[in-house]
């Protein structure tokens, strides 16, 4: 409730704001760097503000700069399986454990968390889009990873192939990037918002990916994968059919900032 009161007002601070017409008071004016939700059963959802910039998107061959304009919070761990069972009231996962994250989910499954969660809790809840998650990701790096081009410190950071021991982990047990995300490199493949497709050529602002396509967007390696699968860059993708219902496929959710408010 206290995470309900706390996001009315900031909805407040910016709807004042943009009524004023003074957009200098939304930066002084920051939201919450924190967002947490209660998602009951005493099982909490802890996000953090991820403020908006431009970057160098994808890999070096394809290499194009992204604008993200608003702000936005992303999951700090992947969605576990008590945050699941606690929305959808089932898990479905292969490696069963409550802080491990979720597998064995599809797109929509993905999704449908989402908007059960939207509606628990009238926020904006959904998938990162591509951009968001890569951003995210690179946590201000321009390296392979977020902590350097030398993936000899991967095992640092992620669980995947070579130090897993063929099976996901709890969360947040590995060191987080620079802005205190966790897992973004193995543990599970993580959903994404966007159909796959080539980038677009140039510049790009807020892109969304295209408006259908056959493959939805998977980011960042896991448990089962190679050190490169785990890169900032790399992409993934799979069909929404339950055949990619698989034991290391998962996601993290984001909430738009410019959320309605209760
Ligand atoms: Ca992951």
């Amino acid at each position: 409730m206290a995470t309900r009161q706390a996001w009315a007002g900031w909805a407040a601070v910016l709807a004042a704001a943009v009524l004023l017409g003074a957009p200098g008071c939304i930066s002084k004016r920051e939201p919450p760097k924190e967002l947490k939700i209660d998602l009951g059963g005493g099982v909490m959802m802890k996000l953090v503000l991820i403020r908006p910039d431009k970057f160098m998107m994808g890999e070096e061959k394809d290499q194009h700069e992204v604008t993200l304009s608003r702000p936005f919070y992303m999951g700090v761990t992947e969605v576990t399986q008590a945050q699941y069972e606690a929305v959808m009231g089932t898990n479905p996962s292969y490696f069963k454990g409550a802080t491990n994250p979720v597998e064995m989910v599809t797109w929509n499954d993905a999704t449908e968390f989402c908007k059960k969660l939207s509606e628990k809790t009238r926020l904006a809840v959904r998938l990162p889009t591509e951009a968001e998650w890569e951003y995210a990701c690179r946590a201000g790096t321009a390296t392979a990873f977020s902590f350097g081009d030398a993936d000899s410190a991967l095992g640092d950071y992620a669980w995947c192939g070579p130090n897993s021991g063929r099976t996901s982990h709890p969360v947040a047990q590995k060191k987080p990037n620079a802005w205190g995300l966790y897992d973004m490199h193995g543990n599970v493949w993580e959903w994404c918002a966007d159909w796959y497709a080539d980038y677009p050529k140039g510049a790009a602002t807020d892109p969304q990916g295209p408006a259908s396509g056959r493959f939805k967007i998977l980011r960042g390696g896991a448990w089962n994968g190679y050190p490169d699968n785990c890169r900032s860059a790399n992409r993934g993708s799979n069909a929404l059919t339950s055949v990619n219902r698989v034991n290391c496929y998962g996601f993290r959710v984001v909430v738009s900032v410019s959320a309605p408010g209760p």
